[in-house]
């Protein structure tokens, strides 16, 4: 095979990711920028999903762009400076990017990240890696970090976990272990116990690593600025003792400090299969037990319990500081990185006050919250479309009876035929080959005092008589003196000789179940006196609803007057006839375009044309 590199990461190493991992990226620039380094180590990104494009991200407190390529070809031609490339692939896309990254000799380190890739296919990477010289490093592993150098994706977990462990700047200790998690622990052990890591390898935990111990422990033996080594190995496999063979024959030098984990195995009297694919011993000789005897009898410091290590790591560093071959070096503060936002305001560390408020709808938990009931209660509860509407709109779990008039208010006013204002105006919208939500608003926007929209002002009009004490024919007479209108009143087709059956449908169920219809009861007694005038003055579909709704938010018992009396104020009620009427427009709509209508031209005959006369100077 060929010689693979002993120096994997320098402060100019520069890397490819494979994947579109947007956090892992940011996480090795920032990682960069703590360690003072010139340029990013992440050149470019390769997804094959997109096509060519660039991504925003933050140098320090600068924002840049990283190019992502389709082609991974295209990647290496682009960046021959890159010998690094760090694998995001999943475990079924992992195989073939990592063959296909080998065919280029540029790159000489590979990181795959993904789990459960099938040995099968490992031990055909782990071949050709050795006939191109490629150091693999996992699969099934968070990576390695070379402080003040390098760092693969997520290895080291977060900026401020980076800098409690100094891993901005390089100690004098190197480490190996399988496990990615433990690495983190690792980092934290040894940079309380001695002055920091040097570099740090997690190979992964499957039966046939990309590299394993030895690669790793040799490599830091030739490193110069390596002073001491740990290896934290684990049950399962042979692998340690050839470091121990290593020790005994001399190549290894430097102390060495190790532990292999899974010693608790022997408490069971069956074979244990722990987390790692890898991690179980299949004869005496892989216990963590023997390996770890081995270990000590080869020449490695090994601690009691893994409780000693940090103690162990500890006492050979200061060994070695005393001996004179470690001289702590100065410590320098690293450059500040700004915290992410979203993360600062996790921790509690910022404020800000929101742009928007809102107090109906939830949707960022695991379910979708109406008005603080999660939306398998509202199904359950069986409350419908009014008691939904009640929620949404008036914040309330409205009683039965009032969730059930709601609807029948959306029912009644659904449509009232094509050749009311809104209805014709969305038939001429659709006929002019317009959309269904043009078509909608156009005929949603005729709705107003005069057509449909008379609920709130009815409902504003008549509470304001009747609360003041005024008799039902002094606000008539009142209204007709100030020269207004009666919102509610009256109708262009129906009458008191052609009742309007909705309304009667409405007052048949409101008189049933309503608690007090006081309002209600007013309104009919205006009505008796404007039919009295003229037969259309009836109370209208808008007017009863209006007053009827009075009635309702008053006296159902769920709002105080005050918020009973802002719902009119805020115009609840006309939302009413909207939603209703939604209905019939899409109906219209819907209906002309099955109908293939062509575009509307009204016909001449049915204008007036009254321009003025011709005028001479
Ligand atoms: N007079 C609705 O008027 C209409 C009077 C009144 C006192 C009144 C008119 C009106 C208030 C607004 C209102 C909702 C324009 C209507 C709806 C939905 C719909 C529609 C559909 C659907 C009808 C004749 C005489 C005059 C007037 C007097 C009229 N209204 N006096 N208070 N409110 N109402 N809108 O028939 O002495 O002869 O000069 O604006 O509630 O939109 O189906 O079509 O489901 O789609 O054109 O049901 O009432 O009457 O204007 O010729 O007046 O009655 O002062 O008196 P008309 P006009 P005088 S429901």
């Amino acid at each position: 095979p060929v010689v693979k590199a002993t120096t994997l990461f320098t402060k100019q190493t520069k890397s490819i990711v494979w994947g579109m991992q947007t956090r892992a990226v940011q996480g090795m620039l920032d990682f960069d920028y703590v360690c003072s380094r010139d340029e990013p180590s992440v050149a470019a990104m390769v997804y094959p999903f997109t096509g060519d494009h660039k991504q925003k991200f933050y140098w320090g407190h600068k924002e840049i762009l990283l190019p992502v390529y389709k082609n991974m070809s295209d990647a290496m031609k682009k960046h021959p400076d890159v010998d690094v490339l760090i694998s995001f692939a999943s475990l079924r896309s992992a195989f073939d990017s990592t063959m296909e990254t080998m065919q280029y000799p540029q790159i000489h380190t590979v990181a795959i990240i993904a789990e459960g890739i099938p040995e099968a296919q490992t031990r055909k990477i782990i071949k050709r890696a050795d006939e191109k010289g490629v150091t693999i490093i996992g699969p099934a592993t968070v990576g390695g970090i070379k402080p003040g150098c390098f760092k693969i994706g997520n290895t080291g977990g977060m900026l401020d976990n980076i800098l409690a462990s100094k891993l901005y700047r390089p100690g004098s200790v190197a480490y190996v272990s399988r496990s990615g998690g433990m690495s983190n622990e690792l980092n934290n052990i040894i940079s309380r116990t001695t002055d920091g890591v040097y570099e740090g390898v997690a190979i992964g935990g499957d039966r046939y690593p990309g590299s394993i111990y030895t690669d790793h422990v040799l490599r830091y033996q030739d490193t110069p600025g390596v002073q001491m080594i740990v290896m934290l190995g684990e049950i399962g496999g042979t692998e340690e003792y050839k470091i121990c063979q290593a020790i005994k024959s001399g190549r290894i030098t430097k102390p060495m400090v190790a532990w292999c984990i899974g010693t608790c195995a022997t408490m069971f009297s069956s074979e244990v299969q722990f987390g790692h694919a890898g991690a179980c011993a299949n004869q005496a000789s892989e216990t963590a037990v023997a390996k770890n005897q081995a270990l000590k009898e080869a020449g490695a410091f090994v601690p009691k319990s893994f409780d000693e290590l940090g103690d162990v790591i500890g006492s050979v560093y200061d060994d070695l500081v005393g001996k004179g071959i470690i001289v702590p070096a100065k410590e320098v503060p690293p450059p500040t990185v700004p915290m992410d936002y979203s993360w600062a305001r996790e921790l509690g560390l910022i404020r800000k006050p929101a742009s928007f408020m809102t107090s109906i709808c939830d949707e960022r938990g695991q379910e979708l919250i109406y008005a603080g009931m999660p939306i398998t209660e509202v199904f359950k509860s069986e409350m419908g479309l009014g008691g939904t509407l009640g929620l949404l709109w008036f914040q309330r779990r409205l009683p039965s009876y009032a969730a059930k008039f709601i609807e029948m208010c959306l029912m009644v006013t659904a449509d009232h035929g094509p050749a009311v204002s809104g209805a014709h105006n969305t038939i001429v919208c659709a006929r002019a080959g317009k959309d269904l939500i043009s078509s909608l608003t156009s005929g949603l926007l005729t709705i107003g005092d005069r057509f449909g929209g008379a609920l709130d002002a009815a409902a504003k009009q008549f509470s304001k008589a009747f609360d003041s004490g005024m008799l039902p024919m002094e606000f008539v007479n009142k209204m007709k003196k100030e020269g207004n209108l009666i919102m509610g009143i009256g109708h262009r087709v129906k009458s008191i000789n052609n009742p309007d059956m909705r309304v009667q449908i409405l007052k048949d169920f409101v008189k049933k179940n309503f608690p007090s219809t006081q309002l209600l009861d007013y309104a009919m007694d205006v009505e008796k006196i404007t039919t009295a005038k003229k037969p259309n003055l009836i109370l209208n579909v808008d007017g009863f609803i209006g007053v009827a709704f009075v009635d309702l938010l008053r006296t159902c018992g769920g709002f105080t007057r005050d918020e009973a009396d802002e719902f009119v104020e805020i115009g609840a009620l006309n939302g009413i006839f909207v939603l209703g009427r939604s209905m019939g427009f899409i109906g219209h709509y819907l209906d002309q375009k099955r109908l293939k209508q062509g575009l509307y031209r009204h016909p001449w005959d049915d204008i007036s044309y009254v321009l003025p006369e011709h005028m001479s100077m």
